[in-house]
């Protein structure tokens, strides 16, 4: 018998129906800012899973046999972003309503609205934890207000006050520092209160739903330079991955991990600590 090599996730295998987690790729970068290249990102990130072990010494547990389906990347048209969104935002409602876990890896940040739309709709009550370098609250983008600069602000158009906890966060307007002072909870620069934010959240006497969306960029670049815009000061892989951990007991309705830009990845070293943090926290929910 001649062994083939697994195209899915860390060789996941699971079938859709049996699935309880459903990873997605949406290879979107059409509002990028800065420098593109994250559309590349799912596809790296698939490629490259072959080379990680699938057991983690971390938590002495195991991928292997997890109830996870790696559906692929969805084709989605760079240059409309609403019609991206429709897309993605479906492939999440179908997850969803199949009672299992979506998780999606972008792509740019925009992708992260098309996802929550679908999860916001399901869990009115939902609350946001995000971690990114950058406070993506602008009102709009040199007038696009669907912009990966803004994909919170859309988010908070949808939850409101207070449902929004941001960490890590170093870069933005002064108008975005302003507006988050009154509107989300922000940590700037570190996410050192990230386990405070969670025992609150353990206070409520129903699970609170939760989505976490993952800009990677919230790193820093001396360990995470494959991304579009860049930020000195940043958390470290280890600093994440301790933050990631905390969510094992988190009622967790919908996660992306966004902005991984292979194109700016020469090594191979952001890809492949963002494999880690992604096998990690699968792990940490299905491993056994
Ligand atoms: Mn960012």
């Amino acid at each position: 018998m001649v062994d083939r090599i697994e195209k899915n996730f860390f060789a996941l295998n699971c079938p859709y129906e049996d699935a309880e987690a459903v990873i997605f790729g949406a290879p979107f970068d059409g509002t990028t800012s800065f420098r593109p290249g994250t559309r590349f990102g799912p596809s790296a990130m698939r490629n490259e899973s072959i080379g990680l072990e699938s057991f983690s010494p971390y938590q002495d547990k195991d991928l292997e046999d997890a109830p996870i389906c790696d559906s692929g990347d969805l084709d989605l048209p760079f240059g409309d972003a609403e019609q991206a969104l429709d897309l993605i935002e479906q492939e999440t409602t179908r997850i969803l309503d199949d009672g299992k876990l979506p998780i999606m890896l972008g792509g740019e940040h925009l992708v992260s609205l098309g996802a929550f739309r679908a999860v916001a709709k399901k869990y009115p009550d939902v609350v946001v934890l995000h971690f990114d370098a950058h406070c993506d609250l602008r009102e709009d983008y040199i007038g696009a207000k669907l912009s990966h600069a803004c994909v919170l602000r859309r988010i908070h158009d949808i939850v409101g006050d207070g449902r929004i906890y941001q960490f890590g966060i170093r870069s933005g307007t002064k108008e975005e520092f302003e507006f988050a002072k009154t509107h989300t909870k922000m940590e700037r620069f570190r996410a050192d209160n990230f386990d405070e934010v969670l025992a609150l959240l353990r206070l409520s006497e129903k699970p609170v739903p939760v989505y976490l969306t993952v800009d990677l960029d919230v790193l820093d670049p001396r360990e995470f330079p494959g991304t579009g815009t860049p930020e000195a000061g940043g958390l470290s892989f280890e600093d994440l991955r301790i933050c990631l951990m905390q969510l094992k007991d988190i009622n967790l309705v919908g996660l992306d991990f966004v902005e991984l830009s292979p194109p700016y990845d020469a090594s191979g070293c952001s890809t492949a600590l963002a494999l880690k943090i992604l096998r990690e926290t699968l792990i940490m929910k299905y491993g056994k």
